[in-house]
């Protein structure tokens, strides 16, 4: 038994505090830290899960060159002497770094270091920029530095929290749990969701104003007049800590007349708009909390600055209960903008623009060629490298072919590339297929250093498991390959807390209270102080005491020191929807997985409450589009499609789809959604839409489906096929439109590449067009396949998935087997809905007619759904309803 490590949940940017221990028989226990200030003894399903996805069956172990395993020196001396040759050539912006908000801050800070002081190129650019750019755009104009003035206290001390593009409930769940019980304290705490479909998040709002999609500038706008016309101007905050406001509002009268009109152009209902007015004007403490509803938009930034005027003209910042609040989704998402890991960012909040600021940097590091400004963000990034000028990319941490938008063109941008290195845990995702370098890095519970959550609390990462084969820390990769381009005395790093202490003293070198990015107190952290750091908000004063709310004395980082308004002209997303392609694409997340499913892929209970990439689609579009709920739809834009299952929800307003982006190719064979996102960016933050491209579905004409469970992972063969982890085994649903004329040859061919010693059991009816095959190796079942025409039925998954559990299958099991369903007919639990206690929607709605529960708590005394985690308590809410 090894003493608990505290550490913090590597998913989101909420940063939850947890606590590891290994219990005498091995097995890892994840538990909540109740010290910790972000989620004080919460973890949501994911954090739960943590344990379940530490043993990854595909981790990258040994360093690579075209496929073949190489030592790490060759590695790094390849790597080196390759970018060496490049910008020999062709100059160094030819060669650019695509990191990751899943970095520590440290390897963060060395990539950034080598990238822009020795390389001398700006060409590092950051998953953050499809994330939070806009953010920190918005943040910058208004306040002069990219600072988030709230903390996680706030949302408790509120009386009105505005949620605009934030599904919390899914996304950052515990903080959402905060505000439902804030809500259950404190009755009159009111919330407003602004969000064009309705989520779960939406359960708690007193409002949801279900907006036209990308309107929200008109909405704030609107906001700002109507605040200033009816007497909610503090004017002594105004003038003493602001600039810009005339500006702003004349500007926001002339796209916002009146509220009718807002309501107009927003497709709202003008008692809601009034509402939400009335309840902004009357009410001091307001958080408005933000997310990629309005970051992920061709006019993100001005969104922002849109919200962000309402606060300044009303004072309502910088005390406790208020502010704008942009919640951050990556874990260290705000340790990357500290160490400045964006292409138009210097390091420590300083700005690659400024001639001062690259002389004071290049003095600190004692750099020998500077970055002379910005280099290229990441959709540009990558089209630079599929017209070549970029000949050499450096991928960690991120899986670009899935998440950047026009993923296709990013696909074989790197295709063409001259030299692409790709590092990950893992040995196979979309971007590592590409790479000629792959590199193994260390993931959480292995690697050492910290990250900074939304409200600015840096927490340290400790490591708790030994390295697995030969795989480094990112920090040490880089470190190495700057010793190899002969950098080895400024990168004398041996230790993660070396590499802290240098980017603690640059926030505070020649800094004088011109930035507030300060964590100068810690520069000489001992080893033994760095692991002890408790968590903490930055800026550290002279004693190393954190700050838990900035601009308490009305003072900002601008020249003037004052807050800047921007006056906003509200513009609507690049693409409009035509007859062709009349409906808006809207993308984001499901409640238990992450990003691209490297990691939640591979827990059964996380894959159990969405088991399949689906579009979500109003009851009415969907019969107008002829599409059945459950059915397969074709979504297109004219040159890409994908294919997703139907989901038919009242929850979706009509001419709008939302489909998830999490369904990679190594999950699925045409989920991707990324495909269908149009390259279009913010002009100010190079974010992209991704919320609102135009599209047109229709139904996919399956001729056949089927699904098939094995132990093996096999390569998808069909048009549409999702690969879903269970318990013991891998479930493939698949359908095709290519008719299918021997199915059990093709099963066969799926089940057995390496035949010997199997026993089959095979069925095949013509008549009622079904084939179903079993495969045993011994007496234990190794897979199952079923198979039936378009429109004949397949029996349920679950009492199949429930026989992999089985050695040796016993005999009344197998002689059902084909069947697909026991002898004596078990219950039917349904989808999961509590992904802790493996508790179906069926279950629990029987229990809620036959018991009579009326309330989430009898539903967890009966059945303990909901009584961990409680991420599904708002599911919960919607069954009792
Ligand atoms: N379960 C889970 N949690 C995660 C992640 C994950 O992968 N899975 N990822 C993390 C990361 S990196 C991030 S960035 C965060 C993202 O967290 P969120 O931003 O909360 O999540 P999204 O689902 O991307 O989008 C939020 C909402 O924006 C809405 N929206 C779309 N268009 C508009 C519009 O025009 N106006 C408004 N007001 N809203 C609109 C969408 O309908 C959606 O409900 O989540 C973090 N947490
Ligand atoms: N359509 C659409 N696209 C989107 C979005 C959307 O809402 N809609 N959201 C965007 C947003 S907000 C985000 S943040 C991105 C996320 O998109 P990505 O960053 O592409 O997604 P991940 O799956 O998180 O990729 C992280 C990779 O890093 C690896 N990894 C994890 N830890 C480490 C580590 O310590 N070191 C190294 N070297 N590798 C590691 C993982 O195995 C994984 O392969 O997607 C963006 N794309
Ligand atoms: S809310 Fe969930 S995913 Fe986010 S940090 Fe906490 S436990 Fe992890
Ligand atoms: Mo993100």
């Amino acid at each position: 038994m090894m003493n608990p490590t505290r550490t913090t949940c590597p998913y989101c940017g909420v940063g939850c505090g947890v606590t590891v221990e290994q219990d005498a028989a091995g097995a890892f226990k994840v538990r909540p830290d109740k010290e910790h200030p972000a989620n004080l003894g919460r973890l949501c399903s994911k954090g739960t899960a943590l344990a379940e996805t530490l043993d990854h069956p595909q981790r990258l172990l040994y360093p690579e060159i075209h496929g073949q395993r190489v030592s790490w020196e060759t590695a790094t001396t390849t790597i080196a002497s390759r970018f060496q040759q490049i910008i020999a050539e062709h100059g160094a912006e030819a060669v650019a770094f695509y990191v990751s908000g899943q970095l520590l801050t440290e390897d963060y800070y060395v990539a950034n270091k080598l990238m822009k002081g020795f390389i001398g190129a700006g060409n590092i650019d950051t998953n953050s920029r499809l994330c939070m750019a806009s953010a920190v755009a918005a943040y910058k104009r208004a306040f002069g530095e990219d600072l988030v003035p709230c903390s996680y206290e706030d949302l408790e001390s509120a009386q009105l929290i505005v949620l605009v593009g934030s599904n919390a409930a899914w996304c950052h769940p515990v903080l959402y749990q905060r505000m439902v019980k804030a809500k259950k304290n404190n009755p009159a705490l009111k919330v407003i969701n602004i969000d064009p479909r309705r989520t779960q998040t939406s359960d708690l709002a007193d409002v949801h104003l279900g907006l036209a999609p990308g309107t929200d500038a008109i909405l704030f706008n609107g906001l700002l007049a109507w605040l200033a016309e009816n007497g909610h101007t503090n004017h002594a905050f105004v003038s003493q800590s602001t600039a810009g406001m005339e500006q702003a509002v004349a500007m926001a009268k002339t796209t916002a007349p009146s509220v009718q009109a807002v309501a107009e152009q927003c497709g709202l209902p003008l008692a809601d708009v009034e509402r939400f007015f009335t309840l902004f004007g009357s009410t001091a403490q307001v958080v408005t909390v933000f997310s990629q509803g309005i970051n992920q938009s061709s006019s993100g930034v001005d969104k922002g600055n849109a919200l962000i005027n309402c606060h300044l003209l009303t004072g309502r910042i910088g005390k406790p209960g208020m502010g704008p609040f942009s919640f951050t989704g990556q874990p260290n998402a705000m340790g990357g903008r500290e160490v400045g890991g964006l292409a138009n960012q210097l390091a420590a909040h300083l700005d690659i623009e400024n001639p001062e600021h690259r002389a004071l940097v290049q003095d600190f590091w004692q750099a020998p060629v500077m970055a002379t400004g910005s280099g290229l963000k990441a959709v540009d990034l990558f089209q630079a490298i599929g017209t070549g000028k970029v000949k050499a990319v450096w991928v960690m941490g991120t899986n670009p072919v899935v998440s950047l938008p026009d993923s296709e063109r990013v696909r074989a941008a790197l295709a063409q590339c001259e030299l692409v290195i790709v590092s990950d845990c893992v040995s196979h995702t979309d971007t590592l297929e590409l790479a000629h370098i792959r590199l193994p890095a260390l993931g959480w519970g292995e690697r050492d250093g910290t990250v900074t959550n939304s409200d600015r609390t840096i927490s340290r990462q400790p490591p708790f498991l030994p390295a697995p084969g030969e795989a480094k820390q990112d920090w040490e990769i880089l470190t190495a390959v700057a010793h190899a381009m002969g950098f080895a005395a400024q990168f004398p790093y041996q230790a993660a807390h070396e590499i802290f202490r240098e980017h603690a003293a640059l926030s505070a070198y020649r800094n004088a209270g011109t930035r507030c990015f300060n964590i100068g107190a810690w520069q000489d952290l001992s080893a033994a102080e760095y692991d002890a750091l408790p968590p903490t908000q930055w800026p550290l004063d002279a004693a190393g005491q954190g700050t838990v709310r900035l601009f308490a004395d009305g003072k900002f980082f601008t020249a003037s020191g004052k807050a800047q308004f921007i006056a906003v002209q509200a513009r609507l997303p690049h693409a409009v929807r035509t007859p062709a392609f009349p409906f808006v694409l809207n993308t984001g997340r499901v409640r238990d997985h992450w990003h691209t499913l490297t990691r939640t892929g591979i827990s059964p209970r996380l894959s159990a409450h969405v088991a399949e990439p689906y579009v979500e689609i109003h009851p009415c579009d969907a019969r107008d589009q002829g599409l059945q709920n459950g059915g397969i739809a074709r979504i297109h834009n004219g040159t890409q499609h994908i294919l997703v299952k139907v989901k038919t929800s009242r929850d979706q307003q009509r001419g709008s789809l939302f489909v998830p982006m999490h369904w990679s190719g190594q999950f699925s064979s045409a989920a991707g959604v990324g495909c269908l996102i149009p390259a279009v960016v913010d002009p100010i933050s190079g974010q992209p839409e991704s919320k609102h491209a135009v599209v047109a579905i229709e139904p996919y004409q399956a001729t056949w489906q089927g699904f098939l469970i094995s132990r093996r992972k096999i390569a998808s063969l069909t048009e549409y096929c999702t690969t879903i982890k269970v318990e013991n085994a891998w479930r493939y649903e698949f359908a095709s439109a290519s008719p299918m004329t021997d199915w059990a040859a093709f099963a066969r061919e799926l089940l057995c590449q390496d035949d010997g010693g199997v026993n089959w059991t095979e069925y095949l009816d013509t008549a009622r067009q079904t084939y179903r095959a079993a495969r045993f190796t011994g007496e234990q079942l190794e897979s199952c396949l079923f198979i039936s025409a378009a429109g004949g039925v397949l029996p349920a998954r679950d009492w199949l998935v429930g026989l992999f559990a089985h050695d040796a299958l016993p005999a009344a099991d197998r002689a059902s087997l084909l069947a697909g369903k026991p002898a004596v007919a078990g219950e039917d639990k349904g989808r999961t809905v509590c992904a802790c206690f493996n508790v179906g929607e069926n279950t629990i709605r029987k229990a809620i007619a036959e018991q009579g529960l009326d309330s989430v708590e009898s539903i967890g005394r009966c059945l303990n759904a909901g009584t961990n985690c409680g991420s599904c308590l708002p599911e919960l809410q919607a069954l009792l309803g």
